[in-house]
């Protein structure tokens, strides 16, 4: 059929038309076709000195808006219509596209450390170790390599909160030039389980409940003490979930652990064990219950905001990395086995030595394609390391691959820029769903001739797996000592402060009061019988019970050739005394002495410290010595968000703030929490408002800035704590 001509417009309905057009350009002023001025990420695409620099990196700076396929787009606003009140046109490939896109935008998040956050930085190695491996990256004084860390936690899904009681992961990518290692790793040295078959028990067991789908991000339930009270070999790591360790302060106060066995192979192809350590140089910092409660609900965000955050302000988190290595000779001797991943080594036994330095010092430019597209995976080697025969080790090396392949959507995933190795990879895989390699030539396969026999074997500088002898039966089974459970469990016990030990009986009774079977309640208690007497009794009494038998042991007699270890203990690093990056709140109101506010807050910023001026409502004022303009609002900034508390001089500004019962929360919270408080000359009556006694023994309870900054480095005073807290 002949297309119809349309009428012509008769002048008034084009006239109506073209205001329309009009009123609509008017109502969105930045429907602009000009270029703009500058781009938003240009600023950041600053790679740091050895940082990874991605080809891909992307800046819409001065450009122009297209389609994916590159047409220019001239309207971004409307879609595509017959008459201004007329239907949208199927014909509209722009606006499809755009829907289309962005109904497709969220990937499967991990089955576990769904939630995580990362950056960039570079390792440097401190002196070769070609000794004990021929890993190149550890093979030159002062060589440095990119890398990418994931930290995150485990149990909760990708948009729960940062500081929930649980295991926090640390996964570090090396792009070495020979290839990516990860360190694919935690905050804790051991494991819940020895063999990766009960994996997906264990984490059906933490996540939240099938038939409800609660709680989450949290191991106080039914079902995870159900699995784990009959599951005794998780005792060990128990001890430590229930600890300080499973509640950082943030990133960059806490340890990292390779956690399995693995093997250095050096270039005379002799092999030895080793341990990987991460010792954070900030020093351990953890945090209290309460606290952390609080945080999940005051900042969601804040240990990813404290890790940006920090890094933004130059003050780049930094670890030394340690290997504990030892022959099998040694191994043999051990009372425990080497390839139990619910076992440590004790420094005592082996000694942690530092083989080099870890800075992040840049961070992502863009969340979803470097942080969330980041593929792990404990399967990632460099010619110089190989794996151990852990059990648990061996189901991680099928797994992290399995599951990138549905998470990022098929066998590629290895050319997301961020997963890419430094070094082009040459192989003769092909194809497969979003391939981004243009392979020349026609030869696809190995040996040829055509293609001059590229790419070509490696040879003995290739990465060759370390010739294991192998003997024995193949079977389902453990090696005997396996069978103990307990004597480390009882080590890190005895190993702990007593402010420590009031911790993880405090971690006890809290999950065990949650659980709601008194079976599995007993049943832990039982367990828990056979570390310690002293902490089944102390967890029996918060929960009102009497204490069950012991759980029947397969090896009664305990075996460690070490009592105590006093690394096993986060007060064992106090870190360097740096307080850069540490958040100090400073109180005022009416009546605050301005000299003194000011004094402070120059002290702190000297030192590094992050420091924001609160008082009961925004906007500057006048008062005692000078003008005081806040930066924020007692309302606005909870108190569990800062690492400290000054009040500044000036009796009427204390007395304001006593009047006020945020306040009083405020200090009452930093006081519970075991934080450094400085009350400045008459500042110090609002500490006796908040019912906060003096004390000469509690050397975090300050009256001068300097002594104040001093306790701010020793990060808290745990023994202040009373159980229950006296506010
Ligand atoms: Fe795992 C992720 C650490 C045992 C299977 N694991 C994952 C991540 C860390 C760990 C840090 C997050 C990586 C990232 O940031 O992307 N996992 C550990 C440690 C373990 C451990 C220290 C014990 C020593 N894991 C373990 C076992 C299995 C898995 C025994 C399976 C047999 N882990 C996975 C996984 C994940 C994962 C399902 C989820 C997302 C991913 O791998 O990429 O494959």
């Amino acid at each position: 059929m002949a297309r119809r001509a349309s009428p012509k417009p008769k002048n008034d309905a084009a006239a109506r038309k073209a205001a329309a057009t009009q009123a609509v350009a008017a109502a969105f002023p930045y429907n602009s076709n000009k270029p703009a001025e500058f781009g938003e990420g240009s600023a950041r695409q600053k790679p740091g000195a050895t940082a990874k620099v991605d080809p891909s990196l992307t800046d819409s700076g001065g450009q122009v808006l297209t389609t994916n396929f590159g047409a220019p787009i001239a309207d971004n606003q409307n879609s595509l219509k017959a008459g201004l009140r007329g239907p949208a046109l199927l014909e509209d490939f722009i606006l499809r596209e755009k829907i289309t896109h962005f109904d497709h935008e969220r990937i499967p998040e991990r089955i576990v450390h769904a939630r995580g956050s990362g950056a960039h930085g570079y390792f440097e190695c401190y002196e070769p170790q070609t000794k004990v491996t021929r890993a190149s990256f550890l093979s030159a004084k002062g060589k440095r390599t990119p890398v990418f860390v994931r930290f995150s936690t485990v149990a909760g899904e990708r948009g729960s909160a940062d500081t929930p009681r649980d295991v926090r992961g640390f996964a570090t990518k090396f792009y070495t030039d020979e290839g990516n290692f990860d360190i694919v790793g935690n905050n804790i040295p051991v494991f819940f389980i020895q063999d990766a078959m009960k994996f997906p028990d264990l984490v059906h067991a933490v996540k939240p409940e099938p038939h409800n789908g609660m709680p989450q991000a949290a191991s106080a339930h039914d079902t995870f003490w159900d699995f784990v009270s009959l599951m005794p070999e998780s005792t060990h790591m128990l001890m430590w979930a229930m600890s300080d360790r499973a509640l950082p302060r943030n990133f960059r106060t806490m340890q990292g652990f390779g956690v399995h066995t693995f093997r250095l192979v050096n270039a005379k192809d002799e092999s030895r064990f080793v341990k990987f350590h991460w010792n954070p140089v900030f020093g351990t910092h953890s945090m209290d219950w309460d606290e952390s409660a609080k945080l999940m609900g005051a900042d969601p965000d804040f240990q990813r905001r404290d890790l940006w955050e920090s890094i933004e302000a130059g003050v780049f988190p930094e670890w030394e990395l340690g290997l504990q290595v030892f022959t099998e000779a040694q191994a043999e001797k051990f009372s425990f086995d080497v390839l139990d991943a619910t076992k440590l080594v004790p420094e005592e036994l082996v000694p942690v030595t530092p083989v080099g330095r870890m800075v992040l010092d840049r961070n992502p430019d863009n969340f979803f394609a470097e942080t969330e597209q980041v593929a792990f995976g404990v399967q990632n080697l460099v010619p110089g390391i190989d794996f151990s025969n852990d059990p648990l080790l061996a189901g991680r090396i099928h797994s992290y691959f399995d599951t990138q392949l549905s998470r990022l959507g098929g066998p590629n995933f290895h050319e997301i820029p961020i997963n890419a190795p430094l070094a082009q990879a040459h192989n003769n895989q092909r194809d497969g769903i979003g391939r981004q390699a243009i392979h020349r030539g026609r030869v696809a396969y190995e040996p040829n001739s055509l293609g001059g026999g590229c790419p070509f074997q490696a040879g003995s500088a290739g990465f060759r797996s370390f010739p294991q002898p192998m003997d024995g039966d193949k079977v389902r089974g453990k090696p005997e000592k396996f069978a103990d459970h307990y004597s480390q469990a009882t080590l890190f016990w005895n190993s702990q402060q007593p402010y420590e030990q009031a911790h993880i009986v405090r971690g006890f009774r809290f999950e065990l009061t949650k659980v709601t079977v008194p079976a599995i309640r007993e049943r832990t208690l039982s367990m828990l019988r056979n570390v310690s007497d002293d902490l089944a009794k102390q967890v029996a009494y918060g929960l009102g019970v009497a204490l069950p038998k012991a759980m029947p042991q397969v090896s009664p007699t305990p075996r460690t050739e070490v009592k105590v270890s006093p690394a096993l203990s986060l007060s064992a690093r106090p870190g360097n005394g740096d307080v850069r990056g540490r958040c100090v709140a400073v109180l005022v109101a009416p009546g605050t002495d301005a000299r003194s506010t000011d004094a402070v807050k120059a002290a702190l910023a000297k030192s590094g410290v992050v420091v924001k001026v609160l008082a009961p409502r925004l906007g500057a004022f006048k008062s005692v010595g000078g003008t005081i303009d806040p930066d924020s609002t007692l309302e606005t900034n909870p108190s569990v968000t800062f690492d400290g508390v000054v009040i500044p001089d000036g009796a009427d500004g204390a007395e304001a703030l006593a009047a006020l019962g945020q306040a009083l929360e405020f200090l009452k919270d930093q006081f519970r929490h075991a934080k450094p408080i400085a009350g400045l000359g008459a500042g110090a009556t609002l500490l006796a408002a908040a019912g906060i006694e003096e004390d000469k023994k509690d050397w975090a309870l300050a009256s001068t800035t300097a002594s104040f900054i001093a306790a701010l480095a020793r990060h808290r005073n745990w023994e202040r704590q009373a159980d229950p807290p006296p506010v």
